[in-house]
């Protein structure tokens, strides 16, 4: 039994109910991983045994959700167990964006700090940083950030990979800046005499497919303009090896508490740059040889847990922002070197995207001590994390839009949620029960620098995910009736 605060004791009757005890606890959440891109879902072309061994010895949700079809919203729904389509600016986020989580809001880290644990985030935060209204200075301490909403050590990239600044904050300071060579950020404009992918291919060594002509950093366009902080710079290909030993260093840390890693990986997120020992992994190319990687660092964790002693007292959520992409902006050879696999498995859309792929994503839990190995149909999205965990620790933090679905997550119960809006690019639908339900919208059928369908159409469009995971016969016209009361709910939840 790990030790329990004061704090926490008042609470602890929840957990008690469910007859745990409380677990060290790891969210690893991957950026853009599609529903078919893991062995455990039927991905045959990448190897992924640790993602697999999770999925062996936990939980397989089949209907596992994301809440949102790109990666700011659906990371704000996990840290806050709210719908993001509710706030304004729950929208992909430039590398210069301010914080949309409220300091004083409830959070998943908080309330896991709350009730006692050690909190720490490595990774790709992309919730933005410092307040509205005010620009950031790189060069001086960054905040309020992760630290200011629940965590008690950070080490994050600000955005994305393909975003500048690309450099490591640790505790709201840049890592190895040196303050000779102070960084400047500029979402607008260029400064003066600095190369970009659009005035100088002939620096490049990753071309850009769309977007991406900014500021070149390591031989890659980026999005944004960026100057100086030489010394502070990460090398692309050490990413995962720098998240890994920082996550392992917190894991190892102080085993006697029990801890919240928050582990937000970068891949296989464009720019995709997978460390030399693992180009040709797969015959996929980086972003093949990108999950290939990632595996290696979900194994990196569980060896460190295993070495401590501690793999059975840990409970690890394994799961991904938003479905997949292939042509993300970047020419890596992702579309022609794809061949038969499937990155949503049989899902239609992919990140960005109203249907399916856009928001059903890997999702596994797995707890040794606690969980019997299944697959579960559950309807369950990562916004029910934080009041799930919450009964799990036996705090009696419960979320404005999460359900706690602490007996689905431990595989006590079939059922999960029987409602989910989803959202993509600021448009929502609803999944309910068997059925995908799509308000019509405006907008192209088809992105044409991506490739995916995104599911805009004139009219609702109603599919039975029970018999047609593929969302290619559409019932609105035949099943009037169960149209009708599908339009009711969602507008019962967008508009309560
Ligand atoms: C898009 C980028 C894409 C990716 C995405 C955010 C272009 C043309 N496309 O605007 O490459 O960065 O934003 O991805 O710039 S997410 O997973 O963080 O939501
Ligand atoms: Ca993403």
């Amino acid at each position: 039994m790990l030790p329990v605060t004061a704090r926490a004791s008042e609470a602890l009757a929840a957990s008690e109910e469910l007859g745990v005890d409380r677990p060290h606890i790891i969210v690893i959440y991957m950026d853009d991983l599609g529903y078919g891109d893991v062995g455990a879902y039927g991905a045959t072309r990448v190897a992924t045994p640790h993602m697999d061994a999770l999925a062996a010895d936990g939980i397989r949700f089949t209907n596992g959700y994301a809440t949102s079809a790109t990666c700011t919203p659906s990371r704000y729904a996990l840290m806050t167990g709210r719908y993001p389509w509710r706030i304004e600016g729950a929208e992909i986020l430039a590398g210069d964006a301010s914080l949309i989580i409220g300091t004083d809001d409830m959070t998943l880290p908080r309330m896991l700090s709350e009730a006692g644990y050690r909190t720490g985030i490595v990774g790709k935060w992309h919730l933005g940083l410092g307040r509205e209204g005010e620009s950031i200075d790189w060069n001086a301490h960054v905040s309020p950030g992760p630290n200011d909403v629940g965590f008690h050590e950070s080490y994050i990239m600000a955005a994305t990979q393909d975003r500048v600044p690309t450099v490591f904050i640790r505790d709201g300071d840049v890592v190895g800046l040196d303050p000779g060579d102070p960084i400047e950020v500029d979402y607008e404009r260029n400064f003066d005499g600095e190369p970009t992918g659009i005035d100088n291919p002939e620096l490049v060594r990753m071309p850009f497919s769309h977007g991406h002509d900014n500021s070149i950093v390591n031989g890659i366009p980026r999005i944004g303009f960026m100057r100086g902080g030489k010394a502070a710079r990460w090398v692309d290909e050490e990413i995962a090896d720098r998240f890994v030993e920082v996550a392992t260093e917190f894991i190892r840390r102080d085993s006697e508490q029990p801890f919240f890693l928050y582990l937000p990986l970068h891949q296989p997120h464009v720019p995709r740059t997978p460390h030399p020992r693992f180009v040709g992994a797969t015959d996929m190319g980086p972003r093949g040889d990108a999950i290939a990687e990632a595996d290696w660092c979900v194994g990196r964790i569980v060896d460190a847990l295993d070495e401590l002693g501690i793999r059975d007292d840990t409970l690890i959520v394994f799961t991904s922002d938003n479905g997949p992409v292939l042509d993300d902006g970047y020419q890596d050879d992702a579309v022609e070197l794809a061949g038969d696999h499937r990155p949503a498995g049989p899902l239609r859309g992919g990140k960005y995207s109203l249907f399916d792929a856009g928001t059903r994503v890997p999702f596994i839990v797995s707890w040794p001590r606690q969980i019997t190995p299944q697959t579960s149909d559950a309807l369950i999205c990562q916004m029910d994390l934080l009041p799930s965990l919450a009964r799990i620790v036996g705090s009696a933090i419960a979320a404005p839009d999460g359900e706690d679905l602490s007996r689905a997550l431990l595989g006590r119960e079939p059922e999960g949620r029987s409602s989910l809006v989803v959202e993509a690019m600021s448009n929502t639908a609803l999944r309910h029960g068997r059925w995908a339900m799509i308000p019509p919208s405006e907008g192209p059928r088809r992105m044409a620098t991506t490739g995916i369908e995104t599911g805009h159409a004139g009219d609702y469009q109603l599919y039975d995910l029970s018999a047609d995971d593929a969302e290619a016969h559409d019932l609105a016209k035949t099943h009037p009736a169960q149209l009708h009361e599908l339009i009711e709910i969602y507008r019962s939840i967008i508009e309560p």
